[in-house]
């Protein structure tokens, strides 16, 4: 650290030498599915952390020792708890002790598609009211390229303290797969860009302190590009595929046998799964995050952009597919009964959002047909102004459905009993690879 200016080589070693001796006050502001796995994987190495969770209902929650995050079991809450290690605030009162504060809030797209930056505005209000001196801030919600740079570092000089003089600030993306046996926030590795050298330095001995690999790189917007190349990767893929799937509809070819043969290669070349569409809370919006900056500097992202277009229509694509396998029992879309397995945006989660199950769902009913599901994980759903609650999957509801489609690959579903009874499957997740019947697929 370069000693031109003593007062700040004085601020910041002295939060070094905290953090290394693991004295220094952790905040976590927003303790969801990244920040509460974050706040106990601070306190369980030694840290005193305060977790910041506005909504009191899960503030409370959490101060009874109750994790509602399935990574984070609730016994080793309560004992963290219960220790004084974690501390549970609704108010952000506690920041002013802090010597660092990492922001895990959404950032939803609103429905113009642009981003929705106001919980980190909102949480970067909090701690200018009440930051002090020598603290590091980092802001780990996704989020688009400038951000940290543009309307955090304002934020938090509201505060009347400088970034990069009396305070740190850097950007480091969260790498949570919630359920992921192998990947936890310890061995994950993280990277981290600060706004200035001293805060890069400052924000890989915080996270060293934690997880056993961190990835430093030269600017907090080079950090915040990283996360969304990671997503923008993902979505781009999956579109190519889910192309793939309707060039080998058109070709009379099997996609899966194709991406499955193309997978041997044993280089460069990663299997990406074709599906009735994407769902869940990162690949459908982290893209149009990237997207929507770029456009705003007058660059067309249009292969990102083609790629979101790709996926979205997936879900219109295997309504047709749906209506022409009807169409071969003389049957039209208009009061046939579908029975639809799975909800959830990917296998074995309960989690719906914007899954593309629900858009196909919606249209199937538009079109007059008759729609039930079963999803083990997913009790209710409304979508379009309809509600379902889950049925069992009882062999009449398999009888009696003029097709079952298969939205979402879910273990432990009895899958032959299904193809045995059913009068149409409408396979879009391969989960019937290797059984035979009456089955189309995507
Ligand atoms: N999907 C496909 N085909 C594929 C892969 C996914 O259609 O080959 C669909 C899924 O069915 C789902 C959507 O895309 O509807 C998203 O699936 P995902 O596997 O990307 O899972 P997510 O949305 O939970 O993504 C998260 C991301 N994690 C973080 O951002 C920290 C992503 O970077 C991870 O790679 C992913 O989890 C993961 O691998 O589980």
């Amino acid at each position: 650290m370069d000693k031109s200016r003593p007062i700040l080589y004085t601020l910041a070693v002295s939060l070094d030498k905290k953090i290394k001796e693991k004295t220094a006050r952790v905040g976590v502001i927003g303790l969801g599915y990244v920040g509460l796995p974050l706040a106990v994987a601070f306190a369980r190495r030694g840290f005193k952390v305060t977790g910041i969770e506005v909504h009191a209902k899960r503030a409370a929650a959490l101060r009874k020792g109750r994790s509602y995050i399935e990574d984070v079991p609730s016994k080793e809450l309560a004992a963290l708890v219960r220790s004084g290690a974690l501390t549970i605030d609704d108010t952000g009162a506690g920041i002013a002790k802090l010597d660092a504060v990492l922001i895990c809030v959404q950032t939803p797209l609103r429905k113009t598609k642009e981003p929705d930056i106001s919980n980190i505005v909102s949480a970067c209000g909090t701690v200018a009211k009440r930051l002090k001196r020598g603290t590091l801030i980092v802001l780990e919600s996704t989020t688009y390229p400038g951000t940290t740079q543009e309307a955090v570092l304002p934020e938090l000089e509201k505060s009347g303290l400088k970034a990069g003089k009396d305070f740190w600030l850097a950007f480091s993306p969260e790498r949570v797969d919630p359920g992921n046996e192998k990947w936890h926030i310890e061995n994950t590795p993280k990277v981290v860009g600060g706004i200035d050298d001293r805060s890069t330095g400052l924000a890989v001995d915080l996270y060293s302190s934690v997880i056993s690999k961190v990835v430093p790189v030269s600017s907090a917007t080079a950090a915040e590009l990283v996360k969304l190349l990671e997503n923008t990767f993902r979505s781009v893929n999956i579109a190519l595929v889910n192309e793939l799937a309707q060039i080998c509809d058109r070709l009379g070819l099997s996609v899966w046998e194709v991406v499955a043969a193309a997978a041997t290669k044993p280089f460069g070349f990663m299997p990406f799964w074709p599906g009735p569409g994407i769902g869940g809370h990162c690949i459908p919006k982290d893209p149009q995050l990237l997207a929507w900056k770029m456009k705003s500097l007058n660059f067309e992202p249009r292969f990102i952009e083609l790629a979101s277009t790709v996926n979205g229509q997936m879900p219109r694509y295997a309504v047709r597919r749906v209506a022409r396998l009807l169409n071969e029992d003389a049957k039209s879309v208009k009061r046939a009964n579908i029975l639809v397995l799975g909800v959830a945006y990917k296998p074995g989660v309960g989690d719906f959002r914007d899954s593309p199950s629900l858009d196909i769902m919606h249209l199937l009913a538009e079109d007059g047909a008759k729609i039930s599901y079963h999803d083990p994980f997913v009790p209710r759903v409304s979508v379009g102004g309809r509600s379902w609650s889950s049925r069992r999957l009882t062999d009449a509801a398999v009888r009696e459905a003029d097709c079952v489609l298969i939205l979402t690959a879910h273990p432990g579903l009895d899958y032959p009993r299904v193809v045995r009874l059913a009068r149409r499957v409408f396979d879009a997740r391969n989960a019937l690879a290797g059984l035979k019947g009456r089955i189309e697929r995507l």
